[in-house]
């Protein structure tokens, strides 16, 4: 074996971006196989899109006892969720808990944003710099920097010329924000607005909501979890987490065996309804076809769209809050609280975008083609760089220094949505390419972290120095997410699931849309069959591919 003629000192064995879910769940994996670890975080608390997510209303529209770490039969015993959908403190005091729980705070390294990381081809390490200057040599460098952690600030005439208030929702200040008496301004209606707006409106004095593109939104039913219920969810816990894992999205919920156009319309609508008060996001579900066949989707969207019309008393606002010309659930769903009804308050104004789009913002408000909005705050619900901001956000350089952003200038390019070939050792978990954003993502998180320490384990027995993908199987991995794409309905609508939310971003569908259990048998397999698609190297003499 060649040894690198002089190695840096190492810091850790596995340099870890952000203490979010995934960072967290990542360093208990690292610890559990006796590797040295650290998480570098640039907030000041761990939780990821949860600390910065502190807009009021905010809440996780996955069920609570389901959007939690799966790894640990005690925790779940111990745990105890007030409510069906958490809100964002409890998320973060559940975060707090799992950190103190797992001892995990010794391992990170708060205030500590990082600026750009560089693959050193000939020591097979990387050189992870922080916003002080400081360079953390590691073996694995891994980004758990999560699908929607980047917000997206739109770039209005005039924004920073406003006078009052303004506010982004996934970048929310920690002291309370008062709507009280005041002319509110709400820019978007993807989830975040739809759970602000309900109560930015009990509280202001006037709410007007900017919106571009109408979505559809399915009733939470959040309510509190009775005692009752939490005993009985602990006492089947094991099982529901093995249901969950075993269903196509790891949220629990399996499909009908019939499709919406095998049912006949009475049960068809019958069965909408029971979805429609219980299912909340798992109402996308309600038939297999719904995502795959246009005509199966426009009853599902049909139903929905009678509701807001029944729902919202002045047709007109109704028809505007609508959404059409693209299929149900292909832009994410949003899952909500009063959001329509909101619409028949006095105090609520919508504008539509469409009709009359944002000129400018002034140092008193929003001007549209058709009208001046003098408020006293605005508040940008815009949403994320989706799936790439984060991964992209500073410079990562591979084997001979090529970047990822020119390695995905065309689009994300990896196998499994964890590597990318050409950046040995390098690493993200729920990346493009994965089921992420369309499935539990704690699920997903948790999945991508077993394989990887599996992986890192194989790495490990054979004395392999570095571990990277080809270039070959890359190529074939993004071929095969494409190709499920292009069966569903998914590319028909604008959505940041294909990169429309953001100006330039190359046009291509971005997570694994064949379900989470189709996606870990892929996985599986690849781990079964000894890893075929990666090249172990001792000593990285030459880029694979
Ligand atoms: P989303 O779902 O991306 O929603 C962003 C919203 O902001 C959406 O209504 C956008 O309209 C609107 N938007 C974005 N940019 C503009 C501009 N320039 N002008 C007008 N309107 C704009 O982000 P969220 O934060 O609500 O939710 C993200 C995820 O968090 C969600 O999917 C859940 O998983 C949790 P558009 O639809 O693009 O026309």
């Amino acid at each position: 074996m060649i040894t690198p003629a002089s190695p840096r000192p190492l810091d850790v064995d596995v340099l870890i971006v952000g203490a979010g879910f995934a960072g967290l769940r990542l360093l208990h994996e690292t610890r559990k196989l006796g590797l040295s670890a650290r998480i570098l975080e640039m907030a000041d608390g761990p939780g990821g899109t949860w600390y910065w997510n502190r807009y009021p209303g905010a809440r996780c529209d996955v069920v609570s006892a389901d959007y939690s770490y799966a790894f640990s039969p005690e925790l779940d015993q111990e745990w105890r969720w007030s409510e069906r959908y958490a809100t964002q403190p409890e998320i973060l005091r559940y975060v707090d808990h799992v950190v103190q729980r797992f001892d995990f705070a010794r391992d990170i390294s708060l205030n500590t944003t990082v600026t750009g990381a560089v693959y050193l081809d000939e020591d097979q390490r990387w050189a992870v710099t922080d916003h002080t200057g400081r360079e953390w040599i590691a073996t694995y460098f891994v980004m758990a920097t999560g699908c929607l952690s980047v917000p997206k600030k739109p770039d209005f005439p005039g924004q920073d010329d406003f006078r009052g208030e303004s506010y982004h929702t996934a970048y929310w200040p920690k002291e309370e924000v008062e709507f009280g008496g005041k002319r509110v301004a709400v820019i978007g209606t993807g989830s975040s607005g739809t759970q602000l707006i309900p109560i930015a409106a009990e509280q202001a004095a006037h709410l007007t909501v900017f919106q571009r593109t109408p979505n559809f939104s399915i009733p939470a039913r959040n309510r509190p979890v009775t005692d009752e219920e939490d005993r009985a969810i602990k006492a089947e816990y094991p099982e529901r987490r093995v249901r969950a894992l075993n269903s196509p999205t790891g949220l629990g919920f399996e499909p009908t065996k019939v499709k919406a156009l095998e049912a006949p319309e009475d049960e068809r609508l019958k069965h909408y309804e029971t979805q429609w008060n219980s299912a909340g996001f798992g109402f996308i579900l309600s038939y297999p076809d719904l995502l795959l066949d246009q005509r199966a989707n426009d009853t599902a969207a049909d139903f929905i769209r009678a509701k807001i019309a029944a729902t919202v008393k002045n047709p007109e606002l109704a028809e505007k809050l609508s959404p059409t010309g693209y299929p149900f659930g292909a832009k994410r769903a949003c899952v909500d609280s009063g959001y329509f009804e909101t619409f028949n308050r006095d105090n609520v104004t919508l504008v539509d975008m469409r009709d009359t789009p944002i000129v400018e913002i002034t140092e008193t408000g929003i001007r549209t083609t058709e009208a001046e909005y003098d408020v006293d705050m605005i508040v940008y619900a815009t949403g994320f760089d989706a799936m790439t901001g984060a991964l992209l956000r500073f410079p990562i350089r591979g084997a001979g220094g090529l970047t990822l952003a020119e390695r995905w200038a065309d689009g994300p390019k990896t196998f499994l949505g964890i590597m990318t070939d050409g950046f040995p050792n390098f690493f993200f978990l729920t990346g493009p390419g994965s089921p992420s954003v369309l499935s539990n993502v704690l699920m997903s998180i948790e999945q991508h972290v077993d394989w990887l320490g599996r992986l890192l384990e194989h790495a490990r027995e054979r004395g392999a120095a570095t571990t990277e993908v080809t270039r070959d199987a890359v190529e074939r991995w993004v071929d095969h997410v494409n190709e499920l794409a292009a069966g569903t309905l998914y590319p028909d609508a604008r959505s940041y699931y294909m990169g429309d939310e953001i100006a330039g971003k190359p046009r291509v569908f971005m997570p694994y849309s064949g379900g989470l259990r189709g996606f870990r048998r892929r996985c599986e397999e690849v781990a079964a069959n000894g890893y075929p698609e990666l090249v172990f190297r001792e000593h990285a003499v030459q880029p694979v591919g």
